[in-house]
């Protein structure tokens, strides 16, 4: 039984790989990741220059989940383009993410990666914790048909977006509209779920020191929103974009609620976080149990099959 899978054409040897934030943005974490099980190579987002990112404290570990406001740190692109020729050593997909604070920026970072050997690249539309002006990007469609106008045509690897949780489908449907416009091949949803606050009721406190304690929260609570997403996106989408699931899958049982939902591979965050580099393989077992129990023989035989009542 394999979970192998594909991504915009690419191959990926398992259905599970890491999540993009946790633990991922030093050449020593990345090369953890690519000698563990993951099936990929996430990169932490990364800007034009180096970010030491927030102060301190901005995360925390929730008995259900993992709650930060960290503020983008990370090398700069600069240096994970000089890392990217060490990890291809391990033969995975690698996946650049990138966030620019400026439409130029995007087209900058996304022109670097496309002259890589990064095997996807990844659009973060949505990191929670970056105070904009205005409507943050995510949410302003006019703003991101410009970014797509622009960097439509910087290389031949494939674009994906990394999209928030939407609560409303209508705004899922006019990204959709958007994703068939422009061929995008695929989507990350959800990222954390940002506006969040957990507050510390003894010390009557905020517990993460950003933004007034506000942050992005991930996993076993925002799974059923995640699977929401992903779901309505599989509707929308059909087999046409690959959907990458993300949020709360801590178990097998969990990815496979994601392969009915559609989606074609799934991100571990904050699993990856509390247990470590096993989870990969932990996970990965855990769901071929399950597909072999229920007589399925591949990922794509199961996905998308959820049965409505
Ligand atoms: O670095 C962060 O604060 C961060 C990012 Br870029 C993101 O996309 N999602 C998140 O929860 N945190």
């Amino acid at each position: 039984m394999s979970t192998k899978t594909k991504i915009a054409g690419i191959e990926f040897d398992s259905y599970i790989f890491n999540a993009s934030g946790i633990k991922d943005d030093t050449f020593e974490e990345l090369e953890e990741i690519a000698k563990s099980k993951s099936s990929a190579i996430m990169l932490k987002s990364c800007t034009i220059g180096p970010r030491k990112g927030n102060e301190e404290p901005r995360e925390i570990n929730l008995p259900l989940g993992y709650f930060q406001s960290e503020g983008l740190p990370n090398l700069g692109y600069k240096k994970y383009l000089e890392l990217i020729p060490k990890l291809k050593k391990y033969k995975k997909p690698i996946i650049a993410s990138v966030v620019g604070f400026s439409l130029e920026e995007y087209r900058i970072l996304i022109k670097a990666f496309q002259e890589s050997e990064v095997d996807l690249i990844e659009i973060n539309l949505s990191c929670p914790n970056i105070v904009e002006e205005g409507l943050p990007i995510v949410y302003d469609f006019e703003k991101i048909k410009e970014l797509l106008d622009k960097i439509s045509n910087l290389g031949e690897k494939p674009i994906g977006l990394k999209l928030p949780a939407y609560l409303c489908y209508v705004l899922q449907e006019k990204m959709v509209n958007l994703i068939e416009q422009y061929d995008i091949p695929f989507i990350s949803s959800i990222n954390s779920v940002g506006n969040s606050l957990i507050i510390d009721p003894e010390k009557e406190t905020t517990v993460i020191k950003p933004q007034r304690g506000f942050g992005g929260l991930s996993g076993d609570y925002i799974k059923p929103i995640a699977l929401g997403n992903v779901r309505r996106f599989y509707e929308l989408l059909k087999d046409e974009v690959s959907i990458i699931g993300v949020g709360g899958i801590r178990t097998g049982q969990d990815a496979f609620e994601f392969l009915l939902a559609g989606a074609d591979a799934v991100q571990v965050g904050t699993t990856f976080e509390k247990e470590g580099p096993s989870c990969f393989e932990r996970i990965n077992k855990e769901l071929e149990e399950i597909l072999q129990k229920k007589g399925y023989t591949s990922i794509q035989e199961a996905k998308g099959k959820l049965e409505y009542l």
